[in-house]
């Protein structure tokens, strides 16, 4: 039998630290849409993929720690694009690591065509894939891939 709505893996997408000023400044790197546009496109790609979303942004380090934690109770999977702190957040790191559940790295730009401190990420050694330099499409690629993570995990 088909799976209601309700009965849909939920994901947690978790934004970090000024990704809400999408579209209005910088968008010769980070393009021109605004981070509601792409929440618009992760709604669509779930409903396509069987998932729901749920998808949250804050400047705050401690505030994502919070929501990393409560993704282990509450969701079958986690895409994250924790933005700076992907760079600097040993807290991000070690609340990741606690999961269970996939998780997925995403960033608008390519970080290794950029400055070496961007270059390496606490998040990837915890992520079961990373995507990045595909811009908002990121996203869209990080429910496909999270939506074949959970299939495989539950079909063994
Ligand atoms: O490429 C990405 O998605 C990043 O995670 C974006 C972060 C950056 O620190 C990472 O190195 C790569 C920055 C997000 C802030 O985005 C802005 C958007 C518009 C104007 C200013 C910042």
């Amino acid at each position: 039998m088909p799976q209601t709505v309700a009965e849909q893996p939920l994901i947690f997408i978790l934004n970090g630290p000024n990704l809400n000023m999408l579209g209005k400044r910088e968008a010769g790197i980070y393009g021109t849409g605004t981070l509601a546009d792409i929440e618009t496109a992760c709604g669509g790609a779930a409903k396509s993929a069987g998932l729901r979303v749920d998808f949250r942004q804050s400047n705050h380090e401690g505030e994502i720690v919070d929501w990393i934690q409560e993704a282990q109770v509450k969701a079958a999977g986690v895409v994250i694009n924790a933005a700076a702190l992907s760079h600097s957040s040993v807290a991000v790191h070690d609340a990741l690591r606690l999961l269970d559940v996939p998780v997925i790295e995403v960033h608008l730009s390519n970080i290794y065509r950029r400055e070496a401190f961007r270059h390496h990420s606490y998040v990837s050694a915890v992520a079961s894939g990373v995507i990045c330099g595909f811009g908002a499409d990121g996203y869209k690629l990080a429910i496909a891939g999270m939506a074949r993570l959970l299939a495989e995990r539950a079909h063994g």
